[in-house]
């Protein structure tokens, strides 16, 4: 069930991501959801209480912990693996003291650098996300030269940190981050080299669910962006491309169209089975 392709499922626990803000904020809601994801495939529920949505304002550390806690030890106390979605270290501690198994961090450990220490204490599976900033201001620092070079060399760098500061090698999960500071054509890029990513040398999360450069894709005739509830087709299509490509895990919101996608990509018997560390069991 954990060897890869990982199936991440999505929870927000939040009144205001993009996708699903809204709709698992109370705590009932939130624990029936993980477990049908659970139900549907997942491998882990990865688990958020701060929107990461472009321009999306901050909340504090203790909302964050109040949101996610309960939800993840419920989760534990019924064996369901979770992984907590946050870039601050302290809701990351408190989410591993409830129980979650691994660490999901859009920022890298950009955003608080007392991350890494808890991380490499608690020698869990770390994704490492390419970041350049927080939400509010992330599109203006869309900016790049090569951003397959450029986000490489940027990811490079934040796992140097990590190891820097005691977080093993394989710990170690890389993500390009799409959406943050990016383009749709950077998204494109991204998805096109993921071969360039796995050089690394680390297994490669890709997390195309529902984004915006989907929806850009998809527009109709008078321009207007395919809405959120209706970009399943095409985050399907992204997530077996980059399962074909290598990558080690995708992170969903449908979790049981992608485990089914997964199944029929297998069906070719493609020999391109992502291999390595974390193996998450
Ligand atoms: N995207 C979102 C949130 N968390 N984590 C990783 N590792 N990679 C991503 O691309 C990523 C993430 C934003 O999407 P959501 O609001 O649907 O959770």
């Amino acid at each position: 069930m954990w060897s890869p392709p990982v199936v991440m499922g999505v929870l927000n626990v939040t009144p205001d991501s993009f996708s699903d803000g809204g709709r698992y904020d109370s705590f009932d809601a939130a624990v029936d959801h993980a477990m049908s994801l659970k139900d549907d495939g997942a491998s882990i529920i990865d688990i958020g209480g701060e929107s990461t949505r472009p321009g999306a304002q901050r909340v504090d550390a203790a909302t964050e912990i109040e949101r996610v806690v309960p939800v993840i030890r419920t989760l534990s106390a019924q064996n369901v693996p979770t992984s907590i979605d946050t870039t601050r270290a302290a809701v990351a501690a408190a989410a591993l003291e409830a129980g979650a198994v691994m660490v999901n961090d859009v920022s890298g450990g950009l955003a608080d650098p007392a991350m890494t220490k808890v991380v490499a204490d608690a020698g869990c599976p770390y994704v490492i996300m390419h970041w350049r900033g927080h939400s509010a201001g992330m599109q203006s620092l869309a900016v790049y030269h090569d951003v397959v070079a450029e986000v490489r060399a940027e990811l490079r760098e934040r796992v140097d940190e990590a190891l820097a500061a005691g977080v093993r090698p394989e710990q170690i999960v890389v993500d390009p981050g799409l959406g943050f500071a990016k383009l749709a054509e950077h998204n494109w890029a991204l998805t096109r080299n993921l071969e360039t990513l796995k050089e690394l040398g680390f297994p490669v999360l890709f997390a195309s669910s529902r984004k915006s450069y989907l929806g850009l894709l998809l527009k109709d005739d008078a321009g207007n962006p395919r809405p959120v509830d209706q970009r399943e087709a095409a985050t399907l299509a992204t997530s077996v491309l980059a399962v074909a490509a290598g990558v080690w895990g995708v992170r969903v919101h449908d979790v049981k169209s992608t485990v089914d996608a997964i199944k029929v990509w297998r069906a070719t018997g493609s020999p391109q089975i992502a291999t390595g560390e974390p193996k998450l069991s």
